[in-house]
C-alpha cells in the first residue's frame, strides 16, 4: 500500500505501523453504527486492540470497547443493550471454544431477537505460512472441522467466513445490515487470524443507514379492519409487540380505538401493554379458545399449547413483519389472513381505521372487560393479602414480588426476569406497566446477570431489577459478571428467588411419575440445591452490597437498603429465602 492510502492514524512509512485486518475491522463497526465492541479476549484481537489503541491514540472514532471475562457475559450483556437500543452491536469471542462458550447466549439473543455482529477466528496457514507466525495454539488446541462459522450457522442468522481482508468491512457491515432486519437476530463472521493481521489499504467502510421502513397494504389493512368491525368478541394475542420500537404504544393506540382485550400469555418475554391497563386480559389465553370470534396474534410465534389445540370458532389474523420464524423448528399459527408490514406501522393503520363500530358489540365487550379486570385486580390482592398474613411460615414470592413492586413505583425501573416457577409471580405480581420495563431472558439459564448488566448499559439512568432464581444464579458466569458490573459502573439491584431447589425440575419428575420409586423413598435427584453457600456472599470481594433474608418483616428495609446502594452507584444481591 502507498502512503496516501493509508489512514491518518497511520504513522509509520514503513509499514510496520500500518493499518492491517484488525482496523479494518474497527472501521467497519464505526461504520455500523456500533456504540460498544463487547470483547471476551482471544490473541486474534491484538490486531483489533492495536487499532483502537492507534486511534484512542490519535483522536480517531471507534467503537467504546469492553474487555469482558466470560463469553456468556459479552454476549449477554450485548443482548440486553440491543433489547433496549435495537441497533447491532458488535461480540468478539476466541476462536471455536470462544463461540462454543458463548453460543448459549448466542441462541439466546437470536430467541429474542436482537441484532449484533458475532465475530471469532481461525487460523488459516497454523504456522505454515509466510508472515506472521500466528502461534501453534491455533494448530494444536483451537481449530475445529468446517471451521468456526459451521457450528454457530444452526443459531445465527447468518453465518460465513471473511475470505480476505479486503473484502473484510463490508462482509462485517453486511453482516450488521442482514442482522438488523426482521426478525432480528444475532450473525456471525469468522474472521481468520491472517486477514486480521494482513494489511488493508485504509478505506474506510461507507456508514450504514437503518433499514427502511415495511407496510401493509392499505387493502390489506382495510380487509382487516372490516373482520374487525364485524368481530363481537375479538381478542389481542401478543408474545412481543413491545419489542418494536413504537410497538408498545401502537398496541395501546390500536387496543383503545377498537376497545380489544389484549393478553400476553406466558410466552410474552417482554413488556408489551400496561398491566394496569382496563384492556388486559390476563396471561390466559384459555376462556378466549371457545368464546373469541376473531383472535389477532401481534407478534406472537407459539401461541396455542398443544401447537394443533385450534380455536373452536375464531378466525385468525397473524400480524407480524415475518410471522414464520426461521429458527423456530415448530410452529402453528391457524392463519386466515397475515398483514406482514412493520407491526407498529400495522398496528397504527389499524388504530385509524376504527370507526362505525358496532355500539352494541363494544358495550358488551366493555362489560365483560370490566368484570375481567375487577375480578383480576381482586385475585391479586387475594394473593397479596394471603402472602402477607402467611408470614409466620417465612416469605411466600408473591410478597417478595409485591415488595419490590412497591419499592420500585416512581422510579422508572427495568425489570429483568431469569427466574423460572417464579416467572408468573414476577409478572402478576411486579408488573410493569410501561414500554422497555420487562425483559424475560430467552434460552439456557445463566444469562440473566449479563443481559441485566447490557440493559443498565443502555439505560444508566434506570434502575435495573434483576430477579432469578437460585438455580439459574448458580448458572450464571457470577465473578466474570460482578467484574463488569464494577468495572464499568453498572449497578444492579439482584434478588434472588431462593427455594433452595430445581424447583420446575421436580415438579416434571413428579408429574411424570407420581407413584413412581422416588415418590416411595423421596429420594428426588437432580433438583436439590440446599447444598449451596449463601449466594450473596460471592459479592462481598467485591464489595458490593449483600443481604440474606429469612424473615418477612426483615424483606421491605433490606430491600430499600440495597436499592439505595444501589442508587448510590453500587450493585446489590438481596438472597431471599422464599417459601415455595
Ligand atoms: C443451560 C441450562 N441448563 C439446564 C437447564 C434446565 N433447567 C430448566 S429450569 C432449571 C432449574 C432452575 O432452578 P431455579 O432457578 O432455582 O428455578 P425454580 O425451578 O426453583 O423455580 C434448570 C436447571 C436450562 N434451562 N438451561
Ligand atoms: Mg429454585
Amino acid at each position: 500500500m502507498t502512503d496516501t492510502q493509508k489512514t491518518p492514524g497511520t504513522d509509520s512509512a514503513d509499514g510496520v505501523d500500518g493499518v492491517d485486518g484488525g482496523d479494518a475491522l474497527v472501521s467497519a463497526f464505526h461504520a455500523a453504527g456500533a456504540d460498544y465492541l463487547f470483547c471476551s479476549s482471544g490473541s486474534e484481537w491484538a490486531p483489533v486492540w492495536e487499532s483502537l489503541a492507534r486511534r484512542h491514540r490519535d483522536g480517531l472514532p471507534c467503537p467504546r470497547y469492553l474487555d469482558l471475562t466470560h463469553e456468556t457475559v459479552a454476549v449477554g450483556m450485548a443482548t440486553g443493550y440491543g433489547l433496549v437500543r435495537r441497533r447491532p452491536q458488535g461480540v468478539l469471542l476466541h476462536a471455536a471454544p470462544g463461540l462454543l462458550q458463548g453460543s448459549m447466549a448466542v441462541h439466546g439473543a437470536m430467541l429474542a431477537g436482537v441484532p449484533m455482529v458475532v465475530a471469532s477466528s481461525e487460523s488459516t496457514t497454523y504456522g505454515d505460512g509466510p508472515g506472521q507466525d500466528p502461534g501453534g495454539q491455533w494448530y494444536r488446541n483451537l481449530s475445529i472441522v468446517g471451521g468456526p462459522h459451521g457450528i454457530a450457522q444452526p443459531f445465527t442468522k447468518w453465518s460465513n467466513e471473511a475470505a480476505g481482508v479486503h473484502t473484510l468491512p463490508t462482509m462485517i457491515t453486511r453482516a450488521a445490515e442482514l442482522s438488523w432486519r426482521a426478525p432480528a437476530g444475532p450473525a456471525y463472521l469468522n474472521i481468520p487470524l491472517e486477514i486480521l493481521l494482513e494489511e488493508w489499504d485504509g478505506r474506510e467502510a461507507k456508514p450504514v443507514v437503518p433499514p427502511g421502513s415495511t407496510h401493509s397494504s392499505p387493502e390489506e389493512a382495510d380487509s382487516v379492519a372490516q373482520l374487525i368491525r364485524e368481530a363481537r368478541n375479538p381478542v389481542i394475542v401478543t408474545e412481543t409487540s413491545g419489542r418494536e420500537a413504537g410497538g408498545f404504544e401502537a398496541l395501546v393506540a390500536f387496543a383503545e380505538a377498537w376497545h380489544i382485550p389484549v393478553v400476553e400469555p406466558d410466552s410474552a418475554v417482554c413488556g408489551n401493554f400496561p398491566r394496569t391497563h382496563p384492556l388486559h386480559a390476563g396471561s390466559d389465553i384459555g376462556p378466549w379458545m371457545d368464546e373469541a370470534d376473531l383472535i389477532l396474534l401481534v407478534n406472537c410465534r407459539a401461541p396455542f399449547y398443544p401447537p394443533s389445540r385450534r380455536p373452536s370458532k375464531a378466525r385468525i389474523v397473524v400480524i407480524d413483519e415475518v410471522p414464520q420464524r426461521p429458527h423456530v423448528v415448530y410452529q402453528v399459527l391457524f392463519a386466515d389472513a397475515y398483514l406482514e408490514g412493520n407491526v407498529a406501522n400495522t398496528l397504527r393503520q389499524l388504530a385509524k381505521r376504527a370507526k362505525d363500530l358496532d355500539g352494541t358489540a363494544v358495550a358488551e365487550r366493555r362489560t365483560a372487560q370490566e368484570a375481567r379486570s375487577a375480578a383480576e385486580r381482586s385475585a391479586v390482592t387475594t394473593a397479596e393479602t394471603k402472602a402477607e398474613q402467611h408470614q409466620t411460615e417465612g416469605i411466600d414470592p408473591v410478597l417478595l414480588a409485591a415488595t419490590l413492586r412497591e419499592l420500585l413505583d416512581g422510579r422508572d425501573g427495568i425489570v429483568v426476569d431469569e427466574t423460572i416457577t417464579h416467572s408468573r409471580i414476577v409478572k402478576r405480581h411486579l408488573w410493569t406497566d410501561a414500554p422497555d420495563s420487562y425483559f424475560y431472558v430467552q434460552g439456557g439459564l445463566g444469562q440473566g446477570i449479563a443481559v441485566a448488566l447490557g440493559v443498565k448499559l443502555a439505560a444508566r439512568e434506570r434502575p435495573v431489577v434483576l430477579t432469578i432464581g437460585d438455580g439459574a444464579f448458580a448458572y450464571n458466569p457470577v465473578i466474570p459478571s460482578y467484574d463488569a458490573s464494577k468495572a464499568y459502573e453498572l449497578p444492579l439491584l439482584i434478588v434472588v428467588f431462593n427455594n433452595r431447589v430445581y424447583k420446575s425440575m421436580n415438579l416434571n419428575h413428579r408429574r411424570f411419575y407420581p407413584e413412581g420409586a422416588a415418590a416411595e423413598t423421596g429420594e428426588w435427584l437432580g433438583t436439590d440445591l440446599r447444598r449451596l453457600p449463601r449466594l450473596a456472599a460471592f459479592a462481598e470481594p467485591f464489595g458490593m452490597h449483600t443481604e440474606t433474608v429469612d424473615a418477612p418483616d426483615a424483606l421491605a428495609p433490606a430491600l430499600e437498603r440495597a436499592l439505595k446502594a444501589v442508587s448510590e452507584g453500587t450493585t446489590a444481591v438481596v438472597d431471599v429465602l422464599v417459601t415455595r
